[in-house]
């Protein structure tokens, strides 16, 4: 790792956050049934922010935004049960009896389950939990929907500053990001796992969608697959999707998605792509891959790039086996700079706080060139 000597600077980079993103504390996850600390935690916020405002950011509040877009990514059901879910969990008594302070599923409608008859809606809130979420590790508790609502709002509010407005006499930044927690990219239409609620990125995408840009390319370089911002955009002809994420055939998180073989379906068929890498993959072969993705994005002709900026890949993070170093992170940028696309970068994943901050700023040093 760099030491703080060789820190990049990052003079007036726009850093959009917001102090409701404080409020989600999903403190633990259920791992096969065990209750583990979580990592996905409100001081890798604290972090970042102090680490970019100390190379020379410009933070800016987010601001609020209407469900227009928020709507159109994901579906009502999910929205409506992310509101909701802890309240009735609360009001429910299950705190108290059988003692879980946070919503947490033990049984899942899956497809198999049932068998192509509708999923109905169960009436005991223990078994409404399990209804979009597809994992036990993504805990749900008080401030959970107005920290991942606050989350969208700031990816928002940096598509904002990267769009032209030119009645409010302002110009686009080529470049600003998002301090998203919690993360976004394991999230589909309907369905959150993977300590992710909303899909940020996708919001981001569509967003830049609706202002104008005709083709949007998503570059995913978290340690784990984004399956909910793939899932999204599959069968998507103007919205590209790239991953480069440890292999989740060598046994890693999802586990079920992000194989080299989907590469979209009907009109997004071509427009989805897939770089598995093994566990101990070090700079060259994860800049290799993402290499392999950056000619992707340009033979694509995107006229934006949304980043999903986990930082996760790197040595020390204690969820995943990748050994990116601080430098592969800044290179990293740089390869995406010379798109030369108006970038929105959002954080996703990235666990290790003594680290977190500084790869956060050497990307963005990369990809402010
Ligand atoms: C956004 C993001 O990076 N999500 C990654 C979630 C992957 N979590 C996988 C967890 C697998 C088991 N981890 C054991 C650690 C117990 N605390
Ligand atoms: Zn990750």
């Amino acid at each position: 790792m760099d030491d703080a000597r060789s820190e990049p600077a990052l003079p007036g980079t726009a850093v959009v956050w917001s102090p409701d993103t404080l409020l989600h504390e999903p403190d633990a996850e259920i791992w096969l049934g065990v209750r583990t600390p979580g990592t996905e935690t409100k001081a890798r916020v604290d972090a970042i922010r102090n680490r970019t405002e100390a190379a020379g950011a410009r933070l800016i509040v987010a601001e609020e935004h209407d469900d227009d877009v928020l709507r159109r990514v994901h579906d009502d059901g999910l929205l409506d049960h992310l509101r909701s879910i802890w309240t009735d969990w609360e009001a429910a008594g299950l705190p108290d009896d059988p003692g879980q302070n946070r919503v947490v599923p033990y049984v899942f409608p899956t497809a198999g389950m049932l068998g192509g008859l509708p999923a109905r809606v169960p009436v005991a809130v223990h078994a409404r939990a399990g209804r979009y979420c597809y994992d036990t590790m993504t805990l749900v508790g008080p401030g959970t929907w107005e920290a991942a609502r606050s989350a969208v709002d700031a990816a928002l509010s940096a598509v904002d500053l990267v769009s032209a407005n030119p009645q409010a006499g302002q110009s686009a930044l080529p470049l600003a990001y998002a301090l998203c927690r919690p993360p976004g990219h394991h999230v589909s239409r309907d369905a959150f796992g993977g300590s992710c609620y909303l899909n940020n990125a996708a919001i981001a995408a569509q967003a830049l969608r609706d202002a104008g840009h005709d083709r949007v390319a998503v570059v995913d370089v978290d340690a784990h697959h984004g399956n909910g911002t793939q899932s999204l955009f599959y069968e998507r002809a103007d919205v590209f999707y790239g991953s480069l994420h440890v292999d989740p055939g060598a046994g890693w998180f999802p586990h079920y998605l992000g194989f080299r073989d989907e590469i979209g379906a009907g009109d997004g068929r071509g427009a989805n792509q897939n770089e598995p890498l093994a566990p101990g993959s070090d700079d060259s072969r994860w800049l290799a891959a993402l290499r392999r993705i950056v000619d992707s994005v340009a033979a694509f002709d995107a006229s934006a790039l949304v980043l999903s900026l986990g930082v996760d890949a790197a040595a020390d993070d204690p969820e995943s086996p990748l050994q990116v170093t601080a430098s592969g992170y800044r290179r990293a940028g740089e390869m995406l700079a010379t798109l030369g696309l108006p970038t929105v970068a959002v954080q996703e994943g990235g666990y290790h706080l003594p680290t977190l901050g500084s790869l956060v700023v050497h990307t963005l040093a990369g990809l402010s060139g």
